[in-house]
């Protein structure tokens, strides 16, 4: 049965969601379907693995994995679709998100993880990257990214007008 999904979103537990907030904020401007499930890689595996598959059978493009320590999410998720994920480590354990971010960026050949940056701006990024992909078959979702883009340049050139010094 096809759904309009266009992303799935996986975290790893409640304690992920105030980061990846900033993401499904992001994919909300933009009018992105999105579904988001708190589901673990190695708490509740084969849930993961059942949801993935459905969503891809439903129509989603692309899924995004955010999980903090061992994170094996992003790769269990690869590991289970054809389509792009893009992982984002979190921070928040004892090596504040140094072993979330090499556990997702070192996948070993023939299973791509697109890996962000830890934490909040990695998950802003990812919303953002995501967004892009679907541009490539999407003219209208293309040109309110290219305004996007132009209005953050505004709001820099603006914030340094208002702010700069000089003596
Ligand atoms: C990971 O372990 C989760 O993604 C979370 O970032 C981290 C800690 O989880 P909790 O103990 O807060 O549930 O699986």
């Amino acid at each position: 049965m096809a759904k309009n999904t266009k992303i799935g979103i996986f975290v790893g537990s409640g304690s992920d969601l105030p980061i990846i907030d900033a993401a499904t904020k992001i994919l909300d401007d933009f009018s992105v379907s999105y579904e988001l499930n708190i589901l673990s890689a190695h708490r509740s595996p084969h849930e993961v693995v059942a949801r993935v598959e459905e969503l891809e059978k439903e129509g989603a493009e692309l899924f995004i994995a955010s999980a903090g320590m061992a994170a094996h999410l992003g790769g269990v998720i690869a590991a289970h679709t054809s389509k792009p994920v893009l992982g984002v480590p979190l921070g928040g354990g004892d090596l504040s998100g140094l072993d979330s971010l090499l556990a997702t960026v070192q996948m070993p050949k023939g299973i791509p993880v697109a890996t962000f940056a830890i934490g909040k701006s990695g998950a802003i990024n990812a919303a953002l990257f995501a967004v892009q992909i679907l541009t490539v078959s999407d003219e209208k979702l293309r040109e309110r990214f290219v305004e996007f883009r132009k209005n953050q340049t505004k709001e820099v050139i603006e914030f340094n007008s208002n702010n700069k010094k000089s003596n």
